[in-house]
């Protein structure tokens, strides 16, 4: 494979580990656990994983020699700058246990482990992915790993490659999924552990003891650069309006991650649509209102980030949502025989979401009907909430100019970031995060235990600082409603409103908005003074200066 000059020079890097992972280890036990909701429920759940203890690792004074392992490893979901690093760690990791130990990639997701597609990641196939984006090592799917008849089937290509251990990086659902396969295979004494790692751009899964999870600081970053690239356009033009959808299906981490790195204009957070209870109008009169506030200064240009998910966090959405998801599990197979699919629904749920259901545009009212991912999500990803808005906002400041609070300009252009970020080559901060996340996880299956997930922290020092361990994953579960049923999972982690930055935001975002503030934060860099190329995102420096 021919390489770029920068690829070259990124393949030489070598990732910093915590310290203390660099000797022998040993596990050092904290308090059992809890569910943080639900405990009860969880517990009857998973009577062999609730209630571990947090283990935190500490050198070794005494180690004994460490046994060969053979080792699998799956990566789920969406794609997140790190992956490869994630696998090249736990690769050094198994090797450093035992030089004879294996690593086995189970291809394009947990479909390839059900269906036994594998590949043995040698040292030189490892070595062409180091320090790489993307999750072309070995693919990614979504396929949900749920039945006992796939966990069976699964354990049958474990047995033949003498496998003790499957390492699974993936999301909240993807680790939902592994807790359950790691009960199961400890209720059968299977002799498998499973051990999770935090991989989504969208920054969704973390909680005290996941500070974040992997592939959020680079993907932030280069939608940063791309976002202060436009700003610096709009500032030299002056007669645009940028309308800029950002990744994140649920959360709007990302967006409030690029406000902070590029100090737009406005930026919609959905968590505070749906605290404030707005409606999807009362979003567009407040983007209209700092347009006409703009354009009252002569600035008829300015840039809006909007979360992906915004659409289902608006209450009155939500509701219609929450019943669609219902319906639609109980319905499926008469609602694939009607034609006039739009009018069947209307017909067909309560009266006051069908009223909802029929005011949203054609496109976006479709979108919410369509199937829903293997977790049972609505494809946000494929709603044009950015050209929704811009079009709304258009709409309204018409009718502000009729009533004569408006004059000027508005043209706009729109934009959706999303797959820009998610195979990135790694920033510094991923790529020795994602390192020290595999090498961690080899020091768990060491340790013999399962449903544990792999935690590094202490983020915001240098990496040499952090401290690694392991946090049991029903402690991050709780009960939701999904596909018209209770099913316990990994609770979101959500936009805090009262988090620090958040409260940053608020703070600036009136002066963003009328004044223009951009900030430009260039492309990453990985050679460099350390303020320019290590800095983790300023969500986390925030959230970790407010402990
Ligand atoms: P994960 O939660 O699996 O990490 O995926 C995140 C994400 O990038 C979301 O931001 C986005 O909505 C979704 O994946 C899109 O997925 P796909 O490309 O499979 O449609």
């Amino acid at each position: 494979m021919k390489k770029s000059a920068l690829q070259k020079a990124r393949a030489a890097y070598q990732p910093k580990l915590p310290i203390v992972l660099t000797g022998a280890v040993k596990a050092v036990e904290g308090n059992p656990t809890e569910s943080v909701a639900d405990q009860a429920e969880i517990k009857k759940l998973f009577p062999n994983t609730y209630g571990l203890p947090e283990l935190k690792f500490e050198k070794n004074t005494n180690p004994v020699p460490g046994a060969a392992l053979n080792v699998g490893v799956i990566l789920s979901g969406g794609q997140a700058p790190g992956g490869h690093n994630v696998i090249s760690g736990l690769f050094d990791g198994i090797k450093k246990i035992h030089k004879d130990s294996r690593l086995y990639g189970f291809l394009m997701g947990p479909g390839g482990f059900v269906d036994h597609k594998y590949v043995e990641l040698t040292s030189a196939i490892i070595d062409e992915y180091r320090n790489t984006g993307g999750f072309d090592i070995i693919g990614s799917g979504r396929t949900k790993l749920e039945t006992k008849e796939q966990f069976d089937k699964g354990l049958e290509i474990l047995k033949e490659l003498k496998i003790k251990a499957l390492v699974i990086i993936g999301g909240d659902d993807s680790n939902t999924n592994a807790a359950i396969l790691a009960e199961y295979y400890k209720s059968i004494n299977a002799g498998v552990q499973v051990i999770g790692c935090p991989k989504t751009i969208d920054g969704d899964l973390k909680n005290g003891l996941i500070e974040t999870s992997f592939g959020f600081d680079t993907a932030t970053k280069v939608y940063s650069e791309v976002i202060g690239n436009i700003q610096r356009d709009c500032n030299s033009a002056k007669k645009y309006w940028h309308f800029i959808k950002l990744m994140g299906r649920s959360a709007s981490h990302i967006a409030l991650e690029c406000a902070l790195q590029t100090q737009p204009n406005v930026c919609i957070i959905s968590e505070e649509v749906e605290a404030k209870n707005l409606t999807l109008q009362d979003v567009v009169n407040n983007i209209a209102d700092i347009v006409a506030a703009r354009a009252a200064k002569g600035d008829n240009y300015g840039t809006v980030l909007i979360p992906e998910g915004l659409i289902e966090f608006i209450p009155a959405v939500k509701k219609l949502i929450a019943e669609l998801n219902d319906f639609l599990a109980h319905n499926a197979e008469e609602f694939a025989q009607v034609e006039n699919k739009r009018q069947y629904i209307i017909e067909h749920i309560s009266k006051e979401n069908a009223e909802i259901y029929a005011s949203l545009p054609e496109g976006v009212a479709r979108q919410l009907t369509l199937d829903r991912d293997p977790h049972g999500n609505v494809q946000v990803s494929l709603i044009e909430t950015e050209k929704l808005l811009g079009e709304m906002v258009g709409r309204r400041l018409a009718e502000m100019k009729e009533e004569g609070k408006y004059e000027g300009k508005f043209a706009t252009l729109y934009h959706f970031f999303g797959y820009e970020g998610r195979c990135a080559d790694p920033s510094n901060f991923d790529a020795d995060y994602c390192y020290a996340l595999g090498f961690n996880a080899a020091c768990l299956i060491n340790a013999g235990v399962t449903g544990y997930m792999s935690s590094v922290r202490n983020l915001t020092n240098p990496s040499v600082q952090w401290v690694a361990g392991g946090i049991p994953v029903t402690m991050m579960m709780n009960m939701e409603r999904r596909h018209g049923e209770m099913k316990p999972v990994i609770q979101k982690a959500l936009v805090r409103l009262d988090g620090a930055p958040f409260r940053k935001f608020a703070s600036k975002r009136d002066e963003w908005a009328i004044n223009t503030c951009y900030m430009y934060p260039g492309p990453i860099q990985y050679f460099g003074p350390s303020e320019v190329c290590d800095q983790p995102s300023m969500t986390l420096r925030y959230e970790q200066n407010d402990k």
